[in-house]
Order: C-alpha cells, then sequence, then structure tokens
C-alpha cells in the first residue's frame, strides 16, 4: 500500500521542472517505494505563470504567497527552488511549520544563513535534503562506490573544472526571474556558489573533508544593466575562479569554474588519481567512467572505458531503466534524489546531503571567496 507524500513546489524556474520531472517519473520506475508524490501546489508570486505552470507539469493547486503554503495541512514537503537569498527564510519557516524539506542548492547565501537553517531542521527534526543532484549520476556513484572500495588506494590529486560561455557577452543584463545568477544580492556569489559548489559537493563525498583553500576570482565584466530596472550596476559577482586546496585525507586539490570558457556549455569533468588507480568522469559523456588500474597484467595496462548501462545488477541506479547498452540522462538523476529521499523516509536514514552536508560545502565556498579577496590561505569553517 503507497503512501503519498504531499509536495509544494516553490518556484518553477529551471530546477523546479527539473525537479518535478522527478517526482512526476519515480513511482513508475522505482515501484517499490512505499512513499509516491503527489504534486499539490505550486507557489509563486505571479498567479497567471504558476498557473501555467501548475497546468503543464500537473499540479493540483497554486499559491502565490509560500507563507499559505506552510499554512496548508495537505502539504508534508516543500521544494524550495526559488533565488539563493530566499531559501534561508522559506527554510526556516518551512521547518516550524513541520514540513520535510528539498531544498536547491548552494543551501545559502553564506555559512551563517546554511547554520541557521541547519539548526531549524534538526531542532524540528524534518527530513532534509539539498539538490547536489551530479551525486546520482550513474557513473559517479560508480566511483563512490569503487573509491569506497579501496579500488583507488590512498589518493593523491583531486582536480576538478565546471566550464560554460554563456555570460561572455557584455549586452547580457543581469537580476530579475531568468538572470538572477548573475545578481550578487540574489545569488550571493557567481561560479563558485552556482558551479564549484557541485564540484565541492562531489569532492567531499568522494575524497573527504578538505582543511584550506587558495583562491583567485575575476568578474570580466564589470558593469552590466538591470534587467528590471534598465539601469547600469557594478556586477558583483565571480566571472571565474580557480583554487587550490589541501584534504585531510593529505591529498592535494585543484578546483576551476567560469563562464567564459568559449565553447563550453556545462563542462563538468573531474579526475582522481590515486596510489593504485585514477578515474576520470566528464558530464558531456557522463554514463562512461574512465578507470586506469596500475595493477592490471602490463599488456594489458591502460585506460578502461567503463560504460555505465552494460552490467545488470552491479551500476548503480541502472537496473531500474531500460536493457543492458541503452542510456538515461541529466534529468535522470534527479529521479534518482528522489527516490533516495523516499526510500529515506521509509528507513529514517538520513538522505544525503543534508542540509547538514551541504553546510559543508558552503563552508568551502566561503573559504574560496575569502581567499581570494584576502590573497591569503584560508582554513575551512
Ligand atoms: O546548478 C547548475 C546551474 O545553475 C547546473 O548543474 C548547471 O549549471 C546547469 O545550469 C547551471
Amino acid at each position: 500500500m503507497t503512501k503519498p507524500l504531499n509536495l509544494g513546489m516553490i518556484g518553477y524556474g529551471f530546477m523546479g521542472r527539473a525537479h518535478t520531472n522527478g517526482y512526476k517519473r519515480v513511482a513508475d520506475f522505482f515501484p517499490e517505494l512505499e512513499y509516491r508524490p503527489v504534486l499539490k501546489a505550486a507557489c509563486a508570486r505571479n498567479q497567471e505563470k504558476v498557473q501555467a505552470f501548475a497546468d503543464q507539469w500537473g499540479y493540483e493547486s497554486t499559491e502565490t504567497d509560500w507563507r499559505e503554503l506552510l499554512k496548508r495541512d495537505d502539504i508534508d514537503a516543500v521544494d524550495i527552488c526559488v533565488p539563493n537569498n530566499l531559501h534561508k527564510e522559506i527554510a526556516i519557516a518551512a521547518a516550524e511549520a513541520g514540513k520535510m524539506i528539498l531544498c536547491e542548492k548552494p543551501i545559502a547565501m553564506d555559512t551563517a544563513e546554511g547554520e541557521e537553517m541547519c539548526q531549524a531542521v534538526e531542532k524540528a527534526g524534518v527530513a532534509n535534503t539539498v539538490w547536489y543532484n551530479y551525486r546520482r549520476v550513474p557513473a559517479v556513484t560508480l566511483a563512490k562506490n569503487l573509491i569506497d572500495e579501496g579500488k583507488l588506494g590512498r589518493i593523491f590529486h583531486y582536480r576538478a573544472n565546471f566550464l560554460q560561455d554563456w555570460t561572455i557577452s557584455e549586452d547580457l543584463p543581469q537580476g530579475g526571474a531568468a538572470l538572477w545568477r548573475l545578481d550578487a544580492a540574489a545569488a550571493g556569489s557567481g561560479v563558485t556558489g552556482d558551479l564549484l559548489a557541485h564540484c565541492i559537493d562531489t569532492a567531499i563525498w568522494l575524497n573527504g573533508k578538505v582543511d584550506n583553500v587558495t583562491a583567485m576570482t575575476e568578474t570580466f565584466i564589470k558593469e552590466r544593466v538591470h534587467t528590471e530596472t534598465g539601469e547600469k550596476q557594478q556586477v558583483g559577482i565571480d566571472d571565474a575562479c580557480a583554487f587550490l586546496c589541501r584534504f585531510s585525507n593529505g591529498s592535494l586539490g585543484l578546483f576551476e569554474s567560469t563562464r567564459y570558457a568559449r565553447g563550453h556549455k556545462a563542462l563538468y569533468t573531474f579526475e582522481i588519481n590515486g596510489e593504485h588507480a585514477s578515474i576520470k568522469w566528464d558530464l558531456h559523456d557522463l554514463h562512461r567512467l574512465e578507470y586506469f588500474d596500475h595493477r592490471d597484467e602490463g599488456k594489458l595496462r591502460g585506460w578502461r572505458s567503463i560504460h555505465v548501462t552494460d552490467n545488470g545488477g552491479e551500476h548503480p541506479y541502472m537496473d531500474k531503466w531500460w536493457v543492458p547498452g541503452l542510456q538515461i540522462g541529466y534529468e535522470h538523476s534527479f529521479v534518482h534524489h528522489v527516490a533516495d529521499f523516499l526510500k529515506s523516509l521509509e528507513t529514517g536514514t538520513p538522505c544525503g546531503p543534508t542540509f547538514r552536508d551541504a553546510l559543508e560545502t558552503q563552508k568551502i565556498c566561503d573559504a574560496v571567496l575569502g581567499s581570494a579577496k584576502s590573497g591569503s590561505w584560508e582554513q575551512v569553517g
């Protein structure tokens, strides 16, 4: 007998759609789960737009004030898909109202806000998770399994990039509904919170704690017109960021992100070099995990290209989808996250990254931005 999990979606942008797709697909492909998401209400300030979203995606009702949504007894969980500067207030109120919370990344504008959010969910005892979806790309989950099994041995290097090119034009305005990611007042930071945060979440999941960092950032376009006011404003976000770090396990990290890498739309890659083996992954070829094992017989030693669709049962999540050899995509990482969240409600174990886990990423982002300002190494935390 399935139990409904009544959802209230706050926001209807790119992530509102990505998460809703996850809620809609999950029961079909994970029929064994006890909980089944019900799209109860969509919430956003503009009635016409939120109604159109609700009609298109199948939400039963709409609200134009998130406070009203939180008062409703027929809402069990809220999904916070609004700009970063609104996460804290909504999440704390939702926790106080006893709602479970699925919050878009990064958790907050900064560590102080994130800490308040953690305390609120922990005090209320409500289930919580933050949408760092790349953990649930099957090849990335496989990388986690290989590392946890000790296949790489001691890890020496962790390297990650997240490269895009969509903000190169100086005519692009900042702020407003679609371009809030460029407005420091709404986003908190630029590529650090938006893109490197993903790389950091994956890195600490795969390779453990980061102790200290040294970083540089650049803002290539210094002024942009605001989308709504039409006035020229200073640009407050980092357009590019690179940092070095030391992990607690003694390995060295090297991270780079930019929105000024002409030709790259969402090139998220990482490479990990261990004592016995190395692994490489690339979002543009998301099913492939490249693996080199020095312990292989000499004449056959080389980079193996493991295509994570092949192996009944051994490749995470893949047995839920099609027959071996057929692929799934970006959107499935969200379906997997929903499935794991629902499973966590059955088992009573947290669904990572929890708010507390995501706070660790936020602390590293803050240390990175702090180091770019100070010009010195910064301790994390
Ligand atoms: O969260 C990130 C977004 O803000 C995404 O994972 C990729 O980069 C796609 O859009 C942006």
